[in-house]
């Protein structure tokens, strides 16, 4: 709300301008003779509280779709933001979801607060579906599980808990690259950043010695953060021997373990493999903390459902973990929304919605992997001398094609085609009726 001076707000309370005043800031009379008449000779007039804040740039992902609504070519595509598409390039959503929504529907259930910490049958599911319901961490309680606004709600939970619980350092080490949002998520929750090596432009894989290099000379006691699988945005994961490795260098350096898993399920369309790493530190005693999405892999993008996860000694610690975790959500949003984990549990809970969800989890990478195989076959056929490989050879939903930022420009001017500056693409928007046009695009600026 606009409240005019008439309305009551004070002139002395206000910030005086150097005195250029400002154009349009005339509510009490016309030009600077209302001023004058209002304010008397003398006075300044009030400028607006806001006149220091600067433009700030378009997020560098969310961003690329404002630019791409604005784009009127018929042919435009949105490769952008990780959002999957069906092959007719809509969006999806499952039936196992909508299956859901109608089961809970049904209930007429009320819609209260749900307590701090969440939906507590949605927090144990989470927990159970990460980890493997049999896990020894789930059998002894020995954690603690909390609903967040989604991966992102789930990182900055983290983060902040980071920053006032873990005393030994406030230094994150994320791949380089990372998602472009863990570096704002963490320094805005008072952590500082570093990198280790993890993609080599090279071989356009992953950098395996280099990762573990860096990793070993980590001061002790620092926060280091894994992309549990389809790294995000190389498309790069590392096999389950060098995870081995990674895991061992963690322990003997006693570094702290941070898992983000916003893609289970979706790098090979089956969530235990998918979250083989995440069990496989936490077998070698490795007590790490965890943040899950179900935006991808339930596509449940805008319902924002996620969890955050601290592994702890014993269930005395997990309780007092988990009291410091209510503590720190409540003045940030107070409780999390009801109905998307009230989705995700029902379908987690329910033998025949879950057996239909992990179908269609397979469904979506399976799509993404025949695109990454079309998309290649579609440069051969456009006659590129270049090697692809690391186009099927990547994972999940994006493809760190290599194309310069000048090359994606020119996709982006010429092409209408939209993605993200660093070359990423989200194959997730790659269907069968656009990947020719694509590949076409793509070898025109490659050339
Ligand atoms: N972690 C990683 C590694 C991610 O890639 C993303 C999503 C998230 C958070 C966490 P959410 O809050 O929606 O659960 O996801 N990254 C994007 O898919 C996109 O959703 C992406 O295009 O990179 C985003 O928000 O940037």
């Amino acid at each position: 709300m606009i409240v005019s001076r008439d309305e009551g707000a004070c002139p002395s309370a206000l910030p005086v301008s150097d005195g250029a005043g400002r154009a349009g800031d005339d509510r009490v009379g016309s030009g600077i003779s209302g001023w004058l008449r209002r304010w008397g000779r003398g006075a300044r007039p009030p400028r607006s509280w806001w006149s220091h804040v600067e433009m700030g740039p378009p997020d560098p992902i969310l961003g690329v779709t404002e630019a791409f609504k604005r784009d009127t070519n018929a042919k435009k595509m949105n490769l952008g933001v990780g959002a999957y598409r069906d092959d007719n390039g809509k969006p999806y959503v499952l039936n196992s979801v909508r299956k859901a929504e109608a089961q809970i529907a049904a209930k007429k259930m009320d819609k209260e607060y749900l307590p701090i910490a969440g939906l507590a049958e949605f927090n144990k599911a989470s927990a159970e579906l990460a980890l493997g319901d049999t896990n020894e961490v789930i059998k002894s309680g020995r954690y603690v599980t909390v609903q967040t606004i989604s991966g992102t709600g789930s990182l900055r939970v983290g983060g902040n808990f980071l920053q006032r619980f873990f005393k030994y350092s406030h230094d994150v080490y994320l791949p380089k690259p990372s998602w472009g949002n863990h570096t704002p998520i963490f320094r805005d929750a008072g952590m500082q950043l570093h990198a280790y090596r993890y993609y080599d432009p090279k071989t356009c894989g992953f950098d395996f010695a280099g990762a573990l290099d860096d990793i070993s000379k980590i001061p002790e006691q620092s926060v280091v953060l894994f992309h549990a699988c389809a790294h995000n945005p190389t498309g790069v994961d590392p096999r389950p021997e060098q995870w081995k490795e990674l895991a061992a260098v963690v322990k003997k350096r006693n570094l702290f373990t941070f898992f983000d898993m916003a893609y289970q399920g979706f790098a090979s369309g089956d969530i235990t493999r998918d979250s083989w790493a995440v069990r496989h530190f936490i077998e070698q005693g490795i007590n790490i903390v965890l943040s899950q999405s179900y935006a991808k892999n339930m596509g449940l993008y805008g319902e924002r459902v996620g969890a955050f996860s601290v592994i702890c000694k014993d269930v005395d610690e997990a309780k007092r973990v988990e009291s410091q975790l209510k503590i720190l959500i409540r003045p940030m949003y107070s409780n999390p929304p009801i109905n998307g984990a009230r989705i995700a549990s029902t379908i987690l809970m329910s033998p025949d919605l879950r057996k239909e969800w992990l179908e269609e989890v397979k469904g979506m990478a399976d799509r993404i992997i025949d695109m990454r195989n079309q998309l290649v076959a579609n440069l051969k056929k456009e006659g590129s001398s270049h090697n692809w490989q690391h186009i099927t050879d990547q994972i999940g939903m994006f493809c760190y094609t290599g194309l310069k930022p000048e090359q994606v420009e020119r996709l982006t001017k010429e092409f209408s085609i939209y993605m993200t500056k660093d070359g990423r693409i989200s194959m997730a928007g790659v269907t069968s009726g656009n990947v020719g046009y694509l590949a076409h695009a793509i070898h025109q600026v490659s050339k």
